[in-house]
């Protein structure tokens, strides 16, 4: 022990952070989810399919994603810092936030990661396979007014939001941060938020105050936010130029991954199988919901196929009940014979743009809204 203190500092060789960080890559044909990927896959957890049930996802529910660890913060030390290209950069504390005009939006988030772990060949990286969405009543007050008070000068471009929480990704040490364009930004609808249904936001999902900008798959809105930065240039952090983005290849700059692309989802009839998931299902009438979400534009038709997708019924779709949140649908479903079924759902959107039933592959598995696909074993004799 002795001799090891004694050791001088620089005669020890200054380890490489690159060393130690996991590069991006895609999966072998034949290697399945590694010990890595669930060490993701347990902190980061995504919403039970049957919980579809509800309008609002109870808080515990809702998918969950944070790259690196969920900082301690002291609400009563910590500030919100209004900084960069602004005439009157400043600092407001939680108060000052709470006293500020106040508004409750009901959202729908989802992880543009979500899809991943079902691309082949497959991108290594936190392994969803349809469930990295949520629905929560997100309180705060608008974020455009607390900007335009700063004083906006005429050459803003971006907007960059960084967290409290720290971390390395790629060989690259940095604080959690997302630029978004200024218009972006200055949207009546974007928030910051600091409770989630009807309570303060619980560490996880960004305490004491979040960034939220509805329509935009989930990286956006940033957790544990402590600045806001107003930039005269493109915001040139790790998470806009690097992740975040559509490529094919490494060396492909890509595109920026921004709006959720329209995707439908079906609460799996009948009951599981334990290890497999498979359901099973009584030849009787069976109530087919969920829920179907677009941050594009609001989602005007659902289909489901019982038979893989040969031929498609329409659903009904309930009426929607906030601008960015998901909307109810059902189908009513007799299977006629016992049998195996493949049953499937798709959303369209108000651009026009219909879910695909083919993966639409890139390098960083991102906003893979390919349908999902149950298998069901219809039988006489199970209990519904
Ligand atoms: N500071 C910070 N904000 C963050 C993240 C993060 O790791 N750090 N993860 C982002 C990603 S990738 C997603 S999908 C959403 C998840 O929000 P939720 O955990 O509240 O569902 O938070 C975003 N905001
Ligand atoms: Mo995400």
């Amino acid at each position: 022990m002795t001799a090891q203190l004694s050791v001088p500092q620089q005669s020890i060789e200054q380890p490489s952070i690159g060393a130690y960080s996991t590069p991006a890559r895609v999966a072998g044909p034949d290697e399945g989810i590694g010990l890595d990927e669930l060490q993701l896959a347990t902190r980061n957890h995504g919403l039970p399919l049957e919980t579809l049930r509800y309008d609002v996802t109870p808080t515990g529910l809702h998918y969950l994603l944070a790259h690196y660890d969920i900082p301690a913060v002291d609400p009563t030390t910590w500030r919100l810092d209004v900084c960069g290209a602004v005439r009157r950069a400043g600092a407001l504390s939680l108060d000052n936030i709470r006293r500020r005009e106040r508004v409750t939006r009901r959202v729908t988030m989802e992880c543009a990661g979500n899809g991943r772990a079902r691309l082949r060949p497959r991108p290594v990286g936190q392994p969803w396979l349809v469930e990295a969405v949520g629905t929560a009543e997100w309180t705060g007050t608008p974020l455009a007014p607390l900007l335009r008070e700063a004083g906006l000068p005429g050459y803003a471009v971006e907007v960059s939001f960084t967290g409290c929480d720290h971390g390395i990704e790629r060989g690259i040490e940095q604080d959690y941060a997302r630029g978004l364009p200024l218009a972006e930004a200055l949207r009546p609808d974007v928030l910051l938020a600091y409770e989630m249904n009807g309570a303060p936001l619980p560490p996880q999902h960004g305490f004491p105050l979040r960034l939220i900008v509805p329509g935009w798959y989930g990286m956006a809105s940033v957790k544990w936010l402590r600045e806001i930065r107003v930039l005269a240039e493109p915001f040139t952090g790790f998470q806009n130029v690097s992740a975040y983005r559509f490529k094919q290849h490494a060396a492909d700059p890509g595109t920026p991954v921004t709006r959720i692309r329209p995707r439908a989802l079906m609460i799996p009839p009948g009951v599981p199988d334990y290890m497999s998931r498979i359901r099973f299902a009584a030849t009787a009438a069976h109530l087919l919901e969920g829920r179907a979400w677009s941050g594009q534009a609001p989602v005007t038709r659902v289909e489901v196929s019982t038979d893989a997708g040969r031929t498609w019924a329409d659903a009904t779709l309930d009426p929607p009940d906030a601008p960015w949140a998901w909307r109810r649908w059902s189908h009513e479903w007799h299977p006629a014979e016992p049998g195996r079924y493949e049953l499937v759902v798709r959303a369209t959107d108000g651009t026009g743009e219909v879910q695909p039933t083919e993966q639409p592959w890139n390098l960083q598995g991102k906003a893979n809204n390919m349908t999902q696909q149950i298998t069901v074993i219809v039988r006489d004799g199970i209990a519904q």
